[in-house]
């Protein structure tokens, strides 16, 4: 029985310096576990032993009784603090992990930018509205009547070539110009005078290359009272073009034709670059085309419900691109469509001005 004892307290003492061992050499929540388990656990090194005092002789039993509960209560003390220094590595390694320089500069959110058609757009809406034009909209889907046959365009002219515009049906087309909105107003606004409105839009074409989108966008004008005169026509567009391009510009009427307008001319204005002595932008000629416009044909103004003989009216149409690149000095039309962000940065940002939904 001696002999028993003695194996014992060897075994307890064995079993309690590999604990201290195994237990300072955990480096983590697993490994302490395990050890935790090895030594304390239901079938662990120490549990065993003291599971087993009921097989020693009652004399032995108080000494190596007290000598395995000290290990135990030992081995338990340094399990508890490896825990409580595991934590508080794992703490010390979190604070490093997610610490926050707060002296590092921050990242300034940028902006938003309007487009440079959109920047555009808004301006000659600010110009047109401020002379009295009301803002008209319409389907950019369009029948081939209000589209054309209101218009005066006759079957054989080019524009109605189906090569040239985008046919859903031998009736119905993508829009090819604003007009046809300006024929829906009239018609849906008769007898009421005057008609003074611009038509913005998108309108469509069958052409995609280095200088034609199939998709660009118009403003035209159009005003119908009793007595409206070539001359009036004239002072709309100088206002308009001293607004856009600067109080010294001046306008230049052309003969030319349209279906329908008659009279028809082109519009020039004087070159926004060199002020008229002629440079690259305007071809050394000093002037600008950027309008088309006249008098209303009375074939139009009957289309629309307006009599010419009681009534006349001036209209006009220009490209929004066309005086887009003019305006900001753009002189490439890709620039536009390209969605370039290092071009379209340099444009007036967002919320600035406050014109603009
Ligand atoms: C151009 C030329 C023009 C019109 C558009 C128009 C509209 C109605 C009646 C008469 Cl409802 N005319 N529009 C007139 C002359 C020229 O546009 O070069 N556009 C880009």
């Amino acid at each position: 029985m001696e002999d028993g004892y003695a194996a014992l307290a060897g075994r307890l003492a064995g079993a309690a310096a590999e604990a201290r061992r195994v237990v300072e050499e955990a480096h983590t929540r697993e490994e302490l576990e395990a050890a935790r388990v090895r030594f304390l656990g239901r079938q662990g090194e120490i549990t065993l032993v003291l599971r087993s005092l009921g097989k020693v002789p009652a004399e032995a039993r108080p000494e190596l009784g007290r000598l395995a509960n000290e290990a135990r209560a030992e081995v338990e003390r340094l399990v508890e603090e490896r825990s409580r220094a595991l934590d508080e590595a794992e703490l010390e390694r979190r604070l490093e992990a997610e610490a926050v320089d707060i002296t590092l500069p921050g990242t300034v959110p940028l902006p938003g930018t309007y487009h440079p058609l959109t920047l555009a757009w808004a301006e000659v809406e600010r110009i047109f509205t401020a002379m009295g034009f009301e803002v008209a909209e319409g389907p950019e889907v369009e029948t081939d009547w209000y589209n054309f046959q209101a218009l005066n365009i006759p079957r054989d002219h080019p524009a109605r070539d189906m090569q040239a515009s985008f046919y859903f049906t031998p009736d119905v087309l993508l829009r090819t110009q604003t007009s046809p909105v300006q024929v829906r107003y009239m018609r849906s606004h008769t007898p009421r005078l005057p008609v003074k409105i611009i038509a913005p839009g998108r309108v469509f074409r069958r052409d995609d290359d280095a200088t034609h989108s199939p998709v660009f966008h118009q403003v035209e004008g159009l005003l119908v009272d009793e007595g409206v005169t070539m001359g009036d026509l004239k002072g709309v567009l100088d206002v308009f073009a001293r607004e856009m391009y600067g109080k010294l510009a001046r306008t230049r009427f052309r003969p030319s034709y349209f279906p329908f307008t008659e009279p028809s001319a082109e519009v020039d204005v004087s070159c926004t670059l060199c002020g008229g002595a002629g440079c690259r932008v305007c071809g050394g000629s000093g002037w600008l085309e950027i309008l088309g416009a006249g008098m209303v044909h009375p074939d139009v103004l009957r289309n629309g419900g307006y009599d010419p003989e009681v009534v006349s009216g001036f209209a006009f149409g220009m490209g929004i691109e066309r005086v887009a690149m003019l305006r900001y000095g753009i002189d490439d039309i890709r620039l536009l469509y390209g969605g370039d962000v290092r071009f379209l940065r340099q444009f007036r940002p967002a919320g600035e001005g406050g014109d603009q939904a």
